[in-house]
């Protein structure tokens, strides 16, 4: 198939998750053109069958900022008409949704007696609780759903929220996030150690893009708690708008020694193999890639009840699930993992196995059939 996917290429899970997508399907023989303001933060070394499309939106002083949805549009039209695009899969509703749907359009107008391509339209998250629940943007992520010709949530916490708040006219197909366990598995930690300059001590790692819905000041509650009890470093990974305030509570609290931010990396499968805990105590996650990943890392995972975790975090075997904001409770079950080595490699194990169901290679099966599904519709 010819296939274009269209992503946020910053550091977040939706972007992620397009990019895993697009490099699977082009080492399955697909080729693939990603349409993204840059290069998707996980896209990496070039392939034969992946083609990268910078879309640059045109300045002109009238304009008070670029017409983004408007380039990529017509970049994803011109890319389509020359080479046959059978599937354009917009990652994210806004924008990319409705500039597939208009770079159909402009497809049609431009050349009527071609086969236009189908639009695929992945929901992530934010798109619909955050942005599709924001009043200026609501009709438009309507749009989005109702006109793509198939649709999928990466969750059922996120389709049943598509389902209230959109009552949508098409079916949402739930396709869950997944992780490469060729690549996401516990390696030898010695250097990354030596690298961080850590001694002893137990490692605890949080991983996201810093926005309110992470909980950062939760992390730090629950990690401050910890680290009274038992010799231990966090590593914050990750940047965006609560890092300075989180930064600000660090230094307040005397925890610079034992609390790292390491800001933006890509390549996280290091870091996770010298975690013991991955904390994420997000309000509300319509899955949680971040937390799937250490689990294939062998790393148990302390999250919230809330959203898509419970859907394959177990309570008790390779996790905890506790209720937003109950700090108490996630610090009890932390501890409890780390101050156990045979509790702590029981959920490890299991971690490990838990990820096994969501591998790569199982997944993408799961889109090509969708792809198939809209092409002979
Ligand atoms: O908030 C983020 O983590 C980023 C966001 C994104 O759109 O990049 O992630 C969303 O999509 C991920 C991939 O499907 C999911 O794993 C995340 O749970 C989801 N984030 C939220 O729902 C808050």
């Amino acid at each position: 198939m010819r296939i274009g996917i269209s992503c946020h290429h910053t550091y977040g899970g939706s972007g992620a998750v397009a990019t895993e997508l697009g490099k699977a399907l082009a080492s399955r023989g697909h080729t693939v053109h990603f349409f993204s303001q840059a290069a998707p933060f996980r896209l990496g070394r070039y392939s034969k069958n992946i083609v990268f499309h910078e879309v640059e939106p045109m300045n002109y002083p009238m304009f008070e900022s670029p017409y983004y949805t408007l380039a990529l549009a017509s970049k994803i039209s011109q890319v389509a008409y020359y080479e046959h695009l059978d599937v354009v899969h917009a990652h994210y509703a806004i924008p990319h949704a409705i500039s597939a749907l208009l770079a159909r359009q402009m497809l049609e107008e431009k050349c009527p007696d071609l086969n236009g391509f189908k639009v695929a339209t992945t929901l992530h998250g934010t798109d619909i609780t955050i942005v599709g629940a924001d009043r200026s943007m609501h009709d438009a992520v309507r749009l989005g759903i109702n006109k793509s010709d198939g649709v999928t949530a990466v969750s059922g916490y996120l389709r049943d929220e598509t389902v209230k708040m959109f009552s949508p006219r098409v079916p949402i197909e739930v396709i869950p996030n997944f992780v490469d366990t060729s690549v996401f598995r516990r390696m030898p930690g010695g250097e990354t150690r030596e690298l961080l300059g850590l001694g002893g001590g137990k490692v605890v790692i949080h991983i996201s893009n810093f926005r309110p819905v992470k909980c950062i000041g939760d992390v730090l509650a629950v990690f401050a708690r910890i680290r009274a009890l038992i010799p231990s470093t966090l590593l914050l990974v990750g940047d965006g708008p609560e890092r300075t305030a989180a930064e600000t509570w660090v230094r307040e609290n005397c925890l610079t020694d034992s609390v790292r931010f390491l800001g933006k990396i890509d390549d996280i499968v290091p870091l996770l193999s010298i975690a013991d805990l991955m904390l994420m105590p997000s309000n509300a996650e319509s899955f949680g890639l971040a937390a799937l990943e250490a689990l294939a890392s062998g790393v148990p995972v302390v999250a919230t009840d809330a959203g898509g975790f419970p859907e394959f975090i177990r309570h008790g075997v390779e996790g905890f699930l506790l209720p937003p904001g109950d700090v108490d409770a996630m610090s009890a079950s932390a501890l409890s993992i780390l101050q156990d080595d045979f509790l702590w490699k029981r959920f490890s194990d299991a971690a490990v196995q838990q990820a096994g169901h969501y591998d790569t290679a199982l997944l993408v099966e799961r889109y090509e059939a969708f792809y198939r599904s809209l092409i002979d519709k």
